[in-house]
């Protein structure tokens, strides 16, 4: 795999390609049961990126905060359970950029509409920093944005294209990260909308 010049960061581009479709109508079915949803900060805005999970905990955000809840709390339901597709594909990646032990117990999964973006933030609600993060992009590209350990630390940018799979542990795992506003475009499999998979040991 090839190895950028960032500590802890293993990119293998194209890495899902092969997958691209059938990754994204499992997405479908994961949200026809957990729907996409805009989410609170603590503060009090919506984040321009749509989410929903799977697995044995999801990643939420509201007035409370940010946790991993067992229960979707739209629903009241356990979140989908993971796809065992995408399990095999985040441990094959994880396993190739030399953490072989990975199994993911949940993913998140991020829906972005042009102007979407993330902003820089780390992190650090997950019980297991030894465990790696896999990201998948699928549909739309973006720019990556690779900040340090400090918030301050001037942010690198990444091109992401669908297919494309990054592989955090290490060093880089608490660092700073966002992603650009997505710009307009077409994708021959999304249209206008970019998902990107993050699977995480978190309980
Ligand atoms: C680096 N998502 O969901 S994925 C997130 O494209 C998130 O939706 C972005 O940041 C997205 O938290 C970026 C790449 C990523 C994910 C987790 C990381 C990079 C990371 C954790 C530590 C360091
Ligand atoms: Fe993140």
């Amino acid at each position: 795999p090839e190895t950028l010049a960032l500590p802890g960061l293993t990119s293998l581009p194209g890495f899902a390609l092969a997958e691209e479709q059938a990754l994204l109508q499992t997405i479908d079915t994961v949200a026809a049961r957990a729907p996409f949803r805009r989410m609170k900060t603590p503060g009090g805005k919506e984040m321009s990126a749509a989410m929903t999970n799977c697995g044995a905990a999801g990643w939420v955000s509201d007035a409370r905060g940010y946790r991993y809840a067992r229960l979707d709390p739209q629903s009241g339901q356990p979140w989908p359970k993971m796809p065992d597709s995408f399990r095999t594909l985040a441990q094959r990646a994880a396993a190739q950029s030399g953490f072989p032990g990975f199994v993911p117990d949940m993913a998140l999964i991020n829906r972005y509409e042009p102007g979407a973006r993330m902003a820089l933030h780390q992190d650090i609600d997950e019980r297991n920093f030894a465990a790696p993060i896999v990201s998948v992009s699928l549909g739309l590209s973006a720019i990556f944005l690779w900040g340090g350990p400090k918030r301050t630390d001037k942010p690198a940018r990444l091109p992401l294209h669908s297919g494309d799979v990054l592989v955090w542990g290490g060093t880089a795992r608490k660092y700073y990260h966002g992603i650009a506003p997505i710009k307009t475009g077409e994708h021959k499999l999304t249209g206008a909308t970019r998902f990107n998979l993050t699977f995480r040991h978190a309980l």
